[in-house]
């Protein structure tokens, strides 16, 4: 473990300590810089106000609580030769070279899309379609009632009138008890939007994978081969039958904080599991061979690559939560188990 880690983690102690787990976000985020303007990786720009404690507030933040790390430039092996799920495109191996580049920790949360909206004034897709995806097992009878179509190759997605970030479950359902966990029911575009307001971008799906690996080469998911290292719950999955019976042995029947479960080694949280995370590429599942340099996925589709799997995976259906797999959705999808974190260019270094 490097120095800087160790701190990280020996500050995150202390604060737990000190402050409850949503109570040190409240302090933090809401209160002091709720109307901060962010730019570049969200640290260097500020709103002229009569709070100048804020400054300070926002730099202990960032020192306590930093957002992103850097990730070294480096050459590893994307894709497998041994696809868990071949017509994904999983394979072939092929060697990409990237340069360094920065990634957020978490997976985006409620309370960071708040600020944004709170912000900018973001209006979702979900809430100008009306209605987006939820998981049947979470959807209350009154709800489920009103409810006349779904989805006949997964038949446990619902369309639900009134599901948005803000009400994952529909109408009925709140987020006030889960603002550290990850944002749900975004589009690509509004994650986009999003980073684009952080000063960020969405990775390229070579980034996250290579960020997935946490410098591991040619492993199943971020912490090795094992699934549970010593018995060990290391991602937000599903355990039980899918998709009648949820045991939620890992902790979490739905979505965990996104600060649950060890991090990789390059320090990220929730790579796999939790929530599914949106790349910048357009899917598409032949891939050359050849080495790359920096990809960025095909110039076109109709469909952008999302990765990482759900708190809703389990290996019968959806053996997903492994870094070499892949999905996709259209970008104006939404649906509640697909989030997002951004990555960042790292300017100036190799
Ligand atoms: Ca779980
Ligand atoms: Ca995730």
């Amino acid at each position: 473990m490097d120095l800087s880690r160790f701190t990280f983690r020996l500050n995150r102690f202390i604060f737990g300590l000190v402050f409850g787990h949503s109570v040190k976000y409240i302090i933090f985020s809401s209160f002091f810089f709720s109307s901060n303007q962010q730019e570049g990786l969200g640290v260097t720009s500020y709103k002229a106000d009569p709070w100048c404690a804020r400054f300070y507030c926002h730099m202990l933040y960032i020192i306590f609580f930093p957002q992103m790390v850097r990730l070294p430039a480096g050459t590893f092996t994307m894709g497998t030769d041994k696809p868990g799920i071949p017509q994904d495109g999983e394979g072939p191996p092929r060697r990409v070279q990237l340069d360094a580049f920065h990634m957020d920790i978490y997976e985006v949360s409620n309370l960071d899309f708040e600020r944004f909206v709170t912000d900018t004034g973001h209006v979702t897709e979900a809430e100008t379609f009306g209605d987006s995806f939820v998981f049947d097992g979470f959807i209350s009878e009154e709800i489920k009632r009103a409810i006349d179509k779904a989805v006949a190759a997964a038949p446990w997605w619902l369309p639900v009138k009134g599901a948005d970030w803000r009400h994952p479950e529909g109408p009925d359902a709140s987020i006030s008890d889960r603002m550290d966990h990850p944002v749900l029911h975004v589009s690509w575009n509004d994650a986009s939007a999003y980073c684009a307001w952080a000063g960020k971008r969405l990775p390229t799906e070579a980034e996250w994978e290579y960020a997935c690996r946490g410098g591991l080469e040619k492993r199943l998911f971020p912490w090795g081969n094992k699934l549970q290292p010593k018995g060990e719950h290391f991602a937000n999955l599903w355990q039980g039958t899918f998709p009648s019976n949820n045991t939620a042995e890992d902790g979490y029947v739905q979505t965990s904080p996104v600060d649950a479960f060890p991090t990789n080694g390059y320090g990220l949280y929730n790579m796999v599991g939790n929530a599914w995370e949106w790349t910048s590429d357009w899917w598409d599942t032949r891939h050359s061979i050849d080495d790359a340099y920096n990809p960025k996925g095909p110039a076109s589709g109709t469909d952008r690559v999302k990765k990482g799997g759900s708190y809703m995976c389990h290996k019968s259906y959806c053996y997903r939560y492994r870094c070499a797999a892949r999905s996709q959705n259209t970008p104006d999808s939404s649906a509640s188990n697909l989030g997002f974190r951004c990555a960042a260019d790292a300017a100036g270094t190799p």
